[in-house]
């Protein structure tokens, strides 16, 4: 496993990863000191979806907490060109990308159907079908293939895709079949699967008799196992194994050892079925924490930043807190808008239907069919 920056923020050295994260300026203080703060960020805006969840306000919230590095990094080393397919827990990948905090909380809110336009974004939106994100990143990636955006040498120009699932999603067989395509057409994919230690309640052990990581060999996918816990060793691992997919290398796959913190949804209790000990054990192993003894370790980080860090986040919360409590319900109408991107006659005749069944209630409350 590839580890840049230990639990107590000691940094160790790579020779290929650190070459990497030099040529693209990723490792200066002045970048580190930004990923502490998107760390901040994102974890405040997490526990403030947790708390709008029991206050009714959200329908469900899938928390990413502890799993910041794993996600700031990876959001971090793609390109803009880059296209990236998430799951449902990818916060930080969408406050990398540019994605407001609130367009995800719309979702958790069943009031939007996405939240955010792909294209503009390079960001799909988010997935919770598990394992799904692999053959639409390996099409997506086919499909740059065949417009001649991979490996002509253009910096600018050649793009690769970053497919996101779990440790669970891994078993699915839609990620076994994605990577025989990746592997046999060299799709321009890298694979990357956080692996948090849980599907709900089922341990990463009962997934797989080996390493995550090394399942993609026998694809003759080439694959890393990272800490992904270690913001820097995200980084790297993900910048290269992206610009290979970029050069025409073909995939590459990814396993980030990190841990959820929190429980698997705000519908699940994960007392009920792993120890608290655990947690602890892994609570000291935090990714925030270890970037920011790193940032002592360097002197480059003051009392100042980490408050005024303190009160963005505590703003950003407090905006999601308003923004949420004075959302306005759409019309229901909207459902049926953007299934296709030309009528569909089944869409239309469903809207007919829907928009009739309303209509018995136009005598009733106002409230009613909202
Ligand atoms: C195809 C499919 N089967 C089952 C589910 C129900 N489900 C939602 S999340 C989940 C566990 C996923 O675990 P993992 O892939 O490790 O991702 P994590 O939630 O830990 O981020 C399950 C079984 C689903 N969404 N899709
Ligand atoms: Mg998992």
């Amino acid at each position: 496993m590839v580890q840049l920056l230990a639990p107590d923020g000691t940094r160790s050295r790579h020779e290929e990863f650190d070459a990497v994260l030099e040529a693209g300026s990723l490792a200066t203080d002045e970048a580190l000191r930004g990923y502490y703060r998107d760390m901040v960020m994102i974890r405040a805006a997490d526990l403030e979806a947790t708390s709008l969840q029991r206050q009714g306000q959200l329908g469900l919230w899938a928390s990413a907490l502890g799993q910041e590095a794993a996600q700031i990094g990876a959001g971090h080393a793609a390109r803009t060109q880059d296209y990236l397919v998430p799951t449902y827990r990818e916060h930080g990948i969408a406050w990398a990308r540019g994605i407001e905090p609130w367009r995800l909380l719309e979702m958790f809110r069943g009031i939007s159907h996405g939240g955010w336009d792909p294209h503009e974004l390079r960001t799909h939106p988010y997935m919770i079908v598990l394992g799904a994100q692999a053959p639409h990143a390996v099409g997506y990636g086919m499909g740059l293939q065949r417009d001649g955006l991979v490996g002509t040498g253009d910096a600018e120009q050649d793009t690769a895709v970053l497919a996101l699932f779990g440790d669970g999603a891994s078993s699915e067989g839609e990620v076994s079949e994605s990577f025989t395509f990746a592997a046999s057409f060299q799709a321009p994919v890298v694979f990357y699967t956080q692996n948090n230690q849980w599907a709900i309640s089922v341990p990463t052990e009962v997934q797989s008799r080996v390493p995550l990581a090394q399942r993609s060999r026998g694809w003759g996918i080439p694959s890393v196992r990272v800490d992904g816990n270690d913001v820097l060793a995200v980084m790297g691992a993900v910048r290269i194994a992206l610009d290979a997919a970029r050069a025409g290398e073909g995939p590459r796959f990814i396993e980030a050892l990190t841990y959820r913190m929190a429980a698997h949804t705000t519908s699940d209790d994960a007392s009920r079925y792993r120890p608290g000990s655990e947690e602890e054990a892994w609570a000291a192993k935090d990714p925030i924490l270890r970037l920011r003894r790193h940032l002592e370790q360097l002197d480059a980080i003051d009392e100042d930043y980490v408050a005024t860090c303190d009160e963005e986040a505590h703003d950003l919360a407090m905006q999601l807190h308003h923004h949420i409590h004075g959302m306005e319900d759409p019309d229901p109408m909207v459902l049926f808008d953007n299934v296709y991107t030309e009528p569909h006659p089944v869409v239309e005749a469903e809207r007919e239907a829907y928009a009739q069944h309303l209509a018995q209630f136009e005598d009733e409350t106002e409230e009613v069919g909202r």
